[in-house]
């Protein structure tokens, strides 16, 4: 079962978009003739689940959108470091922000699922998986210590708290980092608060993340 805690938080901005589109549906719909006024049932989008190569018995859940309070823009480009990096598959990339922009506790991820998912782990590599010139952008970055992690039931806008995580620092890239979810259900949407972080040697304020992927056990 999914521990929720009783703190909800306050509405996220797209699904409040998304909550305007509707009642401007709904009143173009009570407008026009009575036949107009039935919507065809929609059917929902399924999210199919994708193996983990050299992880048996775990099933990627795709995530269908992603986004953060701010990003670094990159010299080059612009993208380099925008939030669809920790999801791109690429370990050598990562999404990053400057705590300079968004002070830590103000710092958000956002990630939406195309329909309602049992979110079993969150699988992450924290901090940056790169090496640039023979430096190890990993120690040289700043990395997530401390985190917030908040699901969105299915048909509501509000987000709540699912659990706070603190994050051991292994000096070096190893492996996933695995959060436990705990099955997490009906889930159509996470939100992530940065709250500290471990400093980087050299870029003391930039805080990045190679990779998110949420997880279900194959049952
Ligand atoms: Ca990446």
């Amino acid at each position: 079962m999914m521990e929720v805690g009783s703190a909800y938080e306050g509405v996220y901005d797209f699904a409040g978009n998304a909550y305007y589109g509707v009642l401007i549906y709904q009143k173009a719909a009570s407008s026009s003739s009575p036949a107009a006024s039935q919507p065809a049932p929609t059917q929902e989008p399924s999210v199919s689940l994708q193996p983990i190569p050299g992880k048996s018995g775990c099933l990627q859940v795709p995530v269908s959108r992603v986004d953060a309070t701010s990003y670094i823009e990159g010299k080059n480009d612009p993208t380099a470091y925008a939030p669809f990096r920790m999801t791109d598959g690429e370990e050598t990339t990562a999404f990053q922000f400057s705590t300079k922009t968004t002070r830590l506790g103000d710092a958000y991820l956002y990630f939406d699922f195309d329909s309602p998912v049992t979110l079993d782990e969150l699988w992450m590599k924290n901090g940056f998986w790169k090496i640039t010139g023979g430096n190890d952008q990993y120690t040289r970055n700043s990395r997530v210590k401390k985190m917030t992690i908040f699901v969105r039931p299915a048909g509501s806008s509000a987000y709540q708290l699912l659990r706070d995580v603190t994050l051991k620092d292994d000096g070096a890239r190893k492996d996933w980092k695995v959060i436990h979810l705990d099955g997490a259900e009906n889930v159509t949407g996470v939100r992530i608060r940065i709250d500290a972080i471990y400093t980087g040697s050299k870029f003391k304020t930039d805080v990045c993340i190679s990779e998110i992927m949420f997880v279900q056990k194959a049952k």
